[in-house]
């Protein structure tokens, strides 16, 4: 993709996702947005000025031989009011992909150029309406799963991680001007640059902001990238309508005989925020026919790739030794025991092959005792022991962590060097850097290939 600040194409790509939908949108960006609007569209009013900001209704026609594509309705944006800095159009068709497409080949014979994906959104931050952490922001919107996803994406497109950056590279700008003064000045240098205070300053404003941001990293990847839980154990206790439970739908087979669930089945659910990717698995038992045996061994592979295990019980039958031994096969991952049927007479007691059954977290699928509670045990147990969100502040992308990190470990260096009595200069070579990480965050300093990266996740006509 070719960088915009010589980039005077027009571009145009339909905007809203494919498929039969009330509208669709084509839009334009570039210079010759306006002219192409003119070239095609007929206002249904003869006086059609093209207001800025404005919309108009009228029908879009092939000036070639007339012939009409769609009615729409059809609003002109004059730079730098609007999305990309750019002239904008946009163009409101009947959301019917063959209208869309023909208004776009059209648009397209008339000198604007096919968008690739992200490519408006890289105008805008190309032309400095938006930095790199707000465009971000767009994709997390866009591909948030829950709520609380969408409450993050919007934190971050106000500008909150933008802005705390920012500030920490104001401090580091500011305390690299002390030192510099006091190198162009060296007998007044202990004065102006001392660094018993600078270092105090560096740490509070800068490090321990630093280390708290990166400390939130890992809420903001499990609201983005999800997490996957594992429903296990031996067959009859509940799998299957724990899984509905928790969908609150009957989507799985619930029988009261062993060896229902023969295949792995997937559903989103979201708890408190997090998407989470929920599966249920064949009871896992010997001796078996063919098609149980291949379904157990799915189920195997699932608690290999999931992050959490929800280790089933029945508690209305005492414990025995398929369970304990199914119990060693989840053991290494991290895992909640879950007593089902809580309902029924507890018939199970605490056992020696089973830790967690000393504390046992009691459940009814059937009448949903305990659901709540066994719901906040997962948020906790994927939070880090959290009891609920943190109130406000970013949650930094991975890239974010990567430079965080990497500006947090420049900046140890300028403390340790304030502390030891390093030279000024030497001094500044480590705050540069550590100014240059944080600028990578922003896109200050983010070079091509990874622009192309981030703006490469984008959908067509964003
Ligand atoms: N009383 C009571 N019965 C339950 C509860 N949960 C499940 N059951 C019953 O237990 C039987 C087995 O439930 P399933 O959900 O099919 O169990 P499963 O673990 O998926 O079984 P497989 O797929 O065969 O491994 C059914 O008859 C359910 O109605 C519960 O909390 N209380
Ligand atoms: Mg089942």
């Amino acid at each position: 993709m070719e960088l915009g600040h010589a980039d005077n194409r027009t571009i145009a790509a339909i905007s809203t996702p494919p498929g039969a939908g009330g509208i669709g949108i084509i839009r334009i960006s570039g210079g010759q947005a306006l002219p192409i609007l003119e070239k095609i569209f007929t206002p249904a009013r003869a006086d059609c000025p093209f207001e800025t900001h404005r919309l108009y209704y009228g029908r879009i026609c092939n000036p070639a031989d007339a012939k009409l594509l769609d009615e729409v309705l059809a609003v002109y944006m004059q730079a730098p009011r609007t999305y990309t800095r750019e002239d904008v159009v946009e163009i409101h068709c009947h959301g019917s992909f063959l209208v869309l497409q023909s208004v776009l080949e059209l648009v397209l014979s008339q000198g604007a150029q096919l968008a690739e994906p992200g490519e408006f959104t890289k105008r805008a931050f190309v032309n400095g309406r938006i930095d790199l952490t707000r465009a971000e922001a767009v994709i997390d919107i866009l591909s948030a799963r829950t709520r609380k996803g969408v409450d993050l994406a919007l934190e971050q497109m106000s500008g909150k991680l933008f802005c705390e950056v920012d500030a920490m590279r104001a401090t580091l700008v500011e305390v690299r001007a002390l030192l510099e003064t006091a190198i162009d000045f060296p007998e007044e240098e202990i004065e102006i640059a001392d660094h018993r205070a600078l270092y105090e300053r560096i740490f509070n404003d800068v490090y321990e902001p630093l280390e708290n941001l990166i400390a939130r990293a890992e809420e903001g990847r499990i609201v983005r990238d999800g997490v996957s839980i594992v429903i296990v154990g031996r067959p009859n206790v509940g799998k299957s309508s724990l899984l509905n439970t928790l969908l609150q739908e009957e989507r799985a087979l619930v029988t009261p005989t062993p060896g229902t669930t023969r295949d792995t089945i997937e559903e989103y659910i979201d708890i408190s925020g997090i998407p989470v990717r929920i599966i249920d698995t064949a009871g896992i038992r010997d001796g078996v026919e063919e098609v149980e045996q291949l379904g157990i061994k799915r189920a195997k592979e699932s608690i290999n790739r999931a992050d959490l295990v929800l280790f089933l019980v029945d508690g209305s039958t005492p414990i025995g030794d398929d369970d304990r031994e199914l119990f060693r096969s989840i053991a290494h991952k991290p895992f909640i025991t879950v007593i089902n049927k809580c309902d029924l007479e507890l018939k199970i007691t605490p056992d020696p092959g089973l830790p967690m059954i000393a504390q046992p977290l009691l459940i009814s699928a059937l009448t949903q005792e305990g659901l709540t509670d066994l719901k906040q045990l997962i948020f906790k147990r994927l939070t880090g022991g959290r009891e609920q969100w943190q109130e406000e502040g970013c949650s930094p992308n991975l890239r974010h962590k990567a430079a965080l990190a990497k500006g947090l470990e420049a900046l140890g260096r300028v403390c340790d060097g304030l502390q030891s009595g390093l030279t000024n200069d030497l001094i500044t070579i480590d705050l540069l850097a550590c100014f240059d990480h944080l600028g990578d965050i922003v896109g200050e300093t983010t070079t091509e290939d990874v622009l192309d990266v981030i703006f490469e996740q984008f959908c067509l006509g964003k």
